[in-house]
């Protein structure tokens, strides 16, 4: 026992009274214990260790074949009310969950160990922080939040004798897909994960705590949990400013939170830090501009794709001390692979499932989802201001999603109220991040739709409401799609790297050095601002990223339209009086 905290110890006898582990293990963070934990899961094959020349302190996991995104449709927002859930979320009764959930984790510890694992989000120490605790039956679990978040005895100390720390139990049970439930009680500050082993699922102070709990911590004391990177552009008079960026699951906010400035700004001096690529808290700082802090310690990262050239400092930061799940296995040289990492894969190689793959079999060597649990301190430009307890102020908001047509390169929203907006209507390709179809264009707010702990329409307004709060020094909002595709399905836009070439008209336009042609959406920059030196591509390729077909634009507006509808009474006014304003500036 590590703590006096009454409030904690007697929610760990009462959950103790119903899991039934043989055995309870507080995790206090050390160096000592964790080692005994990865030589535990190596003898019982939970992990794989890889070759400690290549891969010093690495490890392979591979997760249940049919567990290995989230599960948006087991994924449960458990109110009171059901109409504090919204029309977006699954709402089920909270009496009624821990019923039906209570049979299901009852004795789901027998014979195991229920390990402790104190942790915060956010720097120990830092007024923002929060703490979490999580009981679980998975090594994996807990050698994983020891990359994702700062556990161990320091967060006990940041808790104290304080009851407000979020209550998350876990349990593997028997992977048992029809009893797979991830519930949520945000009144309770409680989070129920059963029958998963899978990341997003398991990994509890992730998606769960920092986003679908802390959205409605958020609303209520004046602050934001977003799906957001943070990042800061550094210019050669050694400036920093910071923008984050709101991009759907697996539409490139990693990449992008630790991109390598394209040769031409790399030689006048410019460079990029990385504060965060996956969860943003964001509030109002002493001087009245909005500031944001990255809650976590570690990224889970998309595998497929990565590579030296598409994202060098990703590639870096899984080099030791990561933890990959669902990649492809070199048993020769007892290394990873996935799709993308280079155009050889090594022969011989085992699929995520383990099995003998060869190219020739036309399947996926490494999951679409595979992913990588890497600390960030490993990240090569990862930012000086990581730790910092106050975050880093915001010159820019920016939205995004995956959009083979409709959505521009860049638009820029004409005020805060139109940026919620532009937000609450962000439509994206789904991807392999969560269970189900790829590729069907859905509605995706502010990247929220999976994560947002309440009643969008009460979201958005909290929306407004901050932007209120923070007048002329709000963030300016814009909006980008790195996907739109030709007639033959190619990317137009080189993206990556020269996705900077876009955040410099973007963070001129904060400093009011950029023009801008006003359109129906929003104010677009001229083709020829967008700078193009050094790439394959001409001003009128860019003059075609930029264009905006009306008549898709009506359309979208009846599909906003028609998702709004969902809202009734929630959808503020200010919003329906946006899409208003985009109908008849598009008539
Ligand atoms: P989550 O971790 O699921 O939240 O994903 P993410 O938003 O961090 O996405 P990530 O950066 O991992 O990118 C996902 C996929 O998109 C990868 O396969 C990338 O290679 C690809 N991608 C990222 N940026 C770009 C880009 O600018 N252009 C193109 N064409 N693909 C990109
Ligand atoms: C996402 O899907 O947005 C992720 C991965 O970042 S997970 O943690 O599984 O949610
Ligand atoms: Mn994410």
């Amino acid at each position: 026992m590590m703590t006096n905290n009454q409030n904690l110890l007697k929610w760990i006898e009462d959950m103790k009274a119903l899991v039934k582990p043989d055995q309870v293990v507080w995790i206090d963070g050390s160096e000592e214990q964790l080692e005994g934990l990865r030589k535990e899961a190596m003898a019982t094959g939970e992990m794989i260790k890889l070759n400690e020349e290549k891969l010093p302190g690495c490890y392979l996991h591979r997760s249940d074949k049919n567990d290995v995104a989230r599960v948006e449709d087991r994924t449960f927002i458990c109110s009171k009310k059901e109409e504090d859930a919204g029309p977006t979320n699954n709402w089920m009764d909270p009496q009624k969950a821990y019923e039906m959930l209570t049979p299901i984790f009852d004795g789901a510890m027998k014979g195991r160990t229920m390990y402790v694992i104190p942790y915060t989000m956010g720097p120990a120490g830092s007024p923002f922080a929060k703490v979490g605790i999580e009981l679980t039956d998975s090594i994996y679990v807990v050698l994983s939040m020891n990359i994702m978040t700062r556990m161990g005895k320091k967060a006990l100390e940041h808790l104290g004798d304080s009851n407000d720390f979020v209550r998350g139990l876990h349990s593997k049970a028997q992977l048992d897909e029809t009893k797979k439930y991830i519930c949520h009680f945000p009144e309770d500050n409680t989070i129920w994960s059963v029958n998963s082993g899978y990341g997003g699922n398991v990994l509890l102070g992730k998606k769960c705590f920092a986003l679908r709990i802390a959205s409605y911590q958020g609303k209520k004391e004046g602050w934001m949990a977003e799906h957001m990177l943070i990042l800061g552009l550094e210019n050669p008079q050694g400036e920093v400013k910071y923008v984050a960026a709101a991009f759907p699951s697996a539409c490139g906010k990693t990449n992008l939170a630790m991109l390598i400035p394209p040769q031409i700004y790399k030689e006048k001096g410019y460079k990029v830090w990385c504060v965060g690529d996956d969860i943003a808290w964001i509030r109002p700082g002493p001087d009245g501009r909005l500031w944001a802090m990255n809650p976590e310690n570690g990224f889970f990262g998309v595998a497929p794709g990565t590579n030296a050239k598409s994202n060098f400092n990703a590639l870096e930061s899984t080099k030791k001390n990561t933890i990959f799940t669902n990649v492809a296995y070199d048993p020769k040289n007892n290394t990873v692979w996935w799709e993308g990492l280079d155009k050889n894969p090594p022969e011989g190689l085992l699929d995520w499932q383990g099995e003998p793959w060869s190219p020739e079999s036309g399947k996926k060597a490494a999951h679409p989802n595979s992913r990588f649990t890497a600390p960030a301190i490993n990240c090569p430009c990862i930012s000086p201001e990581f730790e910092s307890p106050n975050g880093v102020p915001l010159s820019a908001i920016i939205f995004g999603g995956r959009r083979a047509k409709t959505a521009p390169l860049v638009y820029q929203s004409f005020d805060w109220a139109h940026g919620v907006f532009v937000g609450s209507a962000m439509a994206s390709e789904t991807t392999a991040a969560a269970a189900g179809a790829v590729g069907v264009v859905r509605r995706d707010p502010m990247a929220m739709l999976p994560f947002c702990g309440y009643n969008m329409g009460d979201y958005w307004q909290h929306w407004l409401d901050m932007g209120e709060k923070v007048g002329d020094k709000a963030p300016k909002i814009f909006n980008v799609n790195w996907f739109r595709l030709d007639d033959e399905g190619h990317f137009i836009w080189p993206g990556f790297g020269d996705n900077m070439r876009v955040l410099m008209w973007i963070l001129d336009r904060c400093d009011g050095k950029a023009d801008a042609v006003e359109t129906p959406i929003g104010y677009e920059p001229k083709p020829e601002d967008i700078n193009i030196e050094g790439l394959d591509i001409t001003v009128d390729t860019v003059r075609d990223l930029l264009s905006v077909d009306v008549d898709l634009w009506k359309q979208e507006a009846k599909g906003i339209e028609e998702f709004y509808a969902k809202f009734g009474d929630k959808l503020p006014a200010a919003l329906r009086a946006q899409l208003e304003g985009l109908k008849a500036r598009l008539a």
